[in-house]
Formats: C-alpha cells, sequence, structure tokens
C-alpha cells in the first residue's frame, strides 16, 4: 500500500476511529514532525511538546545525536535475537551499568515487560536466596500504581478501567497505601514472605503524587531491615525528569532492584531495562526469561547516545532549575486563581490540580484551549493535568509556555 505523503486531520483520525481498537481517547490534533521542544500537526501549526510521549522524549524530538546512532546501527545490523552474541550489547551493557552503578542489566524492550522482569526475578531471589517456600512469596506494591498492561500487572492495580474483565488475576501481591511508612512497617513485620517492595518515586498517574520528604530513604531502609528488595520503577521518574538522574537520587536511596524505560532510548525506540546486584540478578539462568528484540543492536547504540546526551547537555540541572522555575511561576497565578488548586512536582514533571469535581470535564476543555494556543499537554484522573516538557527546553522556551498556560487557564476562571 502506497502512504500518502498528505492527509488532513480529519482524514488521519477517521482512519483511526474505523481500523484501530478504541484503547485510546486522544487529544485530537495529528502530529506529523517533531524537533526538540516543538511539534507539527498535518496543517503545519506548530507546538509546545508538554506531554513528552509520557517522559520519554527527555532528549526531545529527533536528537541528532540519538537519530543517527539509531540510522548508523540500523543500516549495519538490526537484530539478531540472543540465541547469538553480538558486538554492541556487551559494550552498551557495561555502559548502563556503570552510569547508573550496578553489577548487570537485563534487558527488556518496554516499561512493562521491564516491570515484569523484576517481579521474576524478585520471586526467584526470594526462593533461592531469601529461602521463601515456593509459591509462597509476597510482593508489596502501593495503591493507586501505574506499572504497565500486563495481565500480572493490572492483578495489582486499583483501576477499575484498567482491570475490569480481564480476569482471572495473579496472586501475591499486598496493597498498601502510597507514602506511609506506617504501614509498610506493620506489613513487614507481620509477612514473613515479602520477598520485595514495587514503588514508583513519584505516582505518575496517579496525578504525580510527591511523597513526604524521606519516605523513599525510610522505606529503604525498612526493606534492608527485614531483607526485602526495594524495588524502584523509575520507568516514568528516570533519566533526569526530576531534576535527578534518578528520582531516588533526591533521597540518596540506592535501589536494590532498578526499572528503567521511556527516556532510556530518548523516545526514538522502545528500550527498557532492569538493573541489580550480581547476588540478585545471577538467579537468572540460561532459559528462565528473555526476548526476542531485548538486548538487539539498535536499542544498545540508541541508549548509548540517549545517555550520553543527558549529561552531554546537563538535563538533570536543566531540568532542577526550570522545574522550580516552573512551579514558582505558576504558584504566583494559582494565589489568585479559582480554577487551579495547587501545582505540585519535582523537576519538570508536574501537574495542577483544577477546582472542579473528579468526573468534570473541565481538565480536558483547558487541554483543547491549551492545544488551540499551541501547547500539548494532556489530563490524567479527571481534573489534573501534567505538564512534562522535553528536558532539552530553554528557559526563554519554558516562559513563553507559562504565558500560554496562564493565558489559556484565564479563560477558565469564574
Ligand atoms: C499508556 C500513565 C504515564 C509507567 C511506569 C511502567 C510503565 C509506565 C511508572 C509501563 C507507563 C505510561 C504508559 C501509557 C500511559 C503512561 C502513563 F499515564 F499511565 F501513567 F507515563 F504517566 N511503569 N506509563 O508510567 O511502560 O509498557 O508503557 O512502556 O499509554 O498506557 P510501557
Amino acid at each position: 500500500m502506497a502512504v500518502l505523503d498528505h492527509i488532513s486531520s480529519q482524514e488521519a483520525m477517521a482512519l483511526e476511529n474505523k481500523y484501530g481498537a478504541h484503547n485510546y481517547h486522544p487529544l485530537p490534533v495529528v502530529l506529523t514532525k517533531g524537533e526538540g521542544v516543538y511539534v507539527w500537526d498535518v496543517e503545519g501549526k506548530k507546538y509546545y511538546d508538554f506531554l513528552s510521549a509520557y517522559s520519554s522524549l527527555n532528549q526531545g524530538h529527533g536528537h541528532p545525536k540519538i537519530v543517527n546512532a539509531l540510522i548508523e546501527q540500523s543500516s549495519r545490523l538490526t537484530l539478531t535475537s540472543r540465541a547469538f552474541y553480538n558486538d554492541m550489547l556487551g559494550q552498551y551493557e557495561k555502559f548502563v551499568t556503570q552510569f547508573f552503578g550496578f553489577d548487570k542489566v537485563l534487558p527488556m524492550n518496554t516499561g512493562a515487560e521491564a516491570v515484569e522482569t523484576a517481579l521474576k526475578i524478585c520471586r526467584k531471589w526470594a526462593y533461592e536466596v531469601k529461602g521463601i517456600d515456593e509459591n509462597e512469596a509476597e510482593v508489596i506494591v502501593c495503591k493507586n500504581n501505574f506499572h504497565g498492561r500486563t495481565t500480572t500487572i493490572i492483578s495489582f492495580s486499583n483501576d477499575p478501567v484498567a482491570r475490569k474483565h480481564f480476569g482471572p488475576f495473579t496472586d501475591g501481591f499486598l496493597k498498601i497505601e502510597y507514602d506511609n511508612l506506617k504501614e509498610l512497617e506493620t506489613v513487614l513485620e507481620n509477612r514473613p514472605n515479602v520477598a520485595g517492595f514495587l514503588v514508583e518515586p513519584i505516582q505518575g498517574e496517579a496525578g504525580v503524587y510527591v511523597p513526604s520528604e524521606g519516605y523513599l530513604a525510610q522505606a529503604k531502609a525498612l526493606c534492608e531491615k527485614n531483607n526485602v528488595l526495594f524495588i524502584a520503577d523509575e520507568v516514568q521518574t528516570g533519566i533526569a525528569r526530576t531534576g535527578r538522574m534518578l528520582a531516588c537520587d533526591h533521597e540518596n536511596v540506592k535501589p536494590d532492584v532498578l526499572i528503567l524505560g521511556k527516556a532510556l532510548s530518548g523516545g526514538v525506540y522502545p528500550v527498557s531495562a532492569v538493573l541489580a546486584s550480581n547476588e540478585i540478578m545471577n538467579v537468572i539462568k540460561p532459559g528462565n526469561h528473555g526476548s526476542t528484540f531485548g538486548g538487539n543492536p539498535v536499542a544498545a547504540a540508541v541508549a548509548m547516545a540517549a545517555l550520553e546526551v543527558v549529561n552531554e547537555e546537563r538535563l538533570t540541572e536543566n531540568a532542577d532549575r526550570l522545574g522550580k522555575l516552573f512551579r514558582s511561576e505558576l504558584n504566583k497565578y494559582i494565589e489568585k486563581s479559582t480554577i487551579v488548586k495547587l501545582v505540585r512536582g519535582k523537576g519538570l514533571l508536574n501537574a495542577i490540580v483544577i477546582n472542579d469535581s473528579e468526573d468534570s470535564d473541565t481538565a480536558w476543555e483547558i487541554c483543547l484551549k491549551l492545544r488551540d494556543n499551541g501547547l500539548l499537554a494532556k489530563p490524567t484522573h479527571g481534573n489534573i493535568i501534567r505538564f512534562a516538557p522535553p528536558l532539552v527546553m530553554t528557559e526563554e522556551q519554558l516562559m513563553d509556555c507559562i504565558t500560554i498556560i496562564i493565558e489559556t487557564l484565564k479563560h477558565f476562571e469564574s
């Protein structure tokens, strides 16, 4: 089939609506090009991207260094499967483990696959190292978590839309309240078969919910005391997004098991990873786990380039500095606002809470108006709007975006 080189927004949306499964409700805008912090729709209108594909495009759209890595590697060798060695994987494994300070990495493709991988490693470690009886291992998770879409992962979600009619579910998960150390301590003390604690350092889907200061450090200490693995899902919060390389770095916490995805490839290619010590990772033996595409040479080349860009362009510092500016400018506006309750977040992972009922469509209407005014963002959980621009943004661009956001919000003030 010939691909049309021009198609209108209406035509593109009609095609998706007719031929695609209806598993999303996108903002009506059809994008065709991206560069840095900008994207363009098929009619040529330019926007600031304030979602960055859910924090995947930290390095910005079309970063030349990452795209070149993709082009060069894909014209030489794309895939070997893990049935054979390739000349890129080992180099990437050395690079990524040294970059994050772990002994070993297990490469996968999507965030959900990496979460599944971490859970399998944790269970196997529980039986073979910790000494829990077969099939008795439990993993603690938090209410309102988001870790992906597989059957096991939705088994411990409490989002009815994500779960309904997908059962039966996987056993072995204990749900506790997020940001509640007391409950974590109680469960750890009363359940001897707990093997791991899986946690998002900031809950993204729940509405960019930042836990109390000290939560991660104390949770890690409680896990250590009880010989339980602290498993950090940094798929969304990792790779400079929150103003540190990892969100756990804010509290100097080193997870036992680290899960990465999204911006590990700069949004260029699906690349995810699980990192851990030799003691933990060595429970995995040939045949226990794998993936056809996991650790392929293109992923290896792209991820190395994407991580180099983060350091070369000091994206961590930029996210930290611009994030503070963003929240302080918005807070000045919120003081006098009736439509916005608050802004929260860390680095350039932020959200505003709209002063309206959970089921109102105000946040959606605001996002439509933001789009008209040249900025793309998406509501989460009804009345919350997430703001996560690429980290390559300049201060001048951010100030321009703040003006757009504030001018848009003014339309909705009563
Ligand atoms: C969608 C949210 C973001 C994640 C964490 C694992 C995964 C994700 C912490 C799975 C994925 C996504 C997927 C996306 C929406 C999105 C999301 F709104 F649902 F919460 F980013 F904020 N761990 N998050 O956030 O990674 O398998 O998708 O690669 O469309 O479902 P994946």
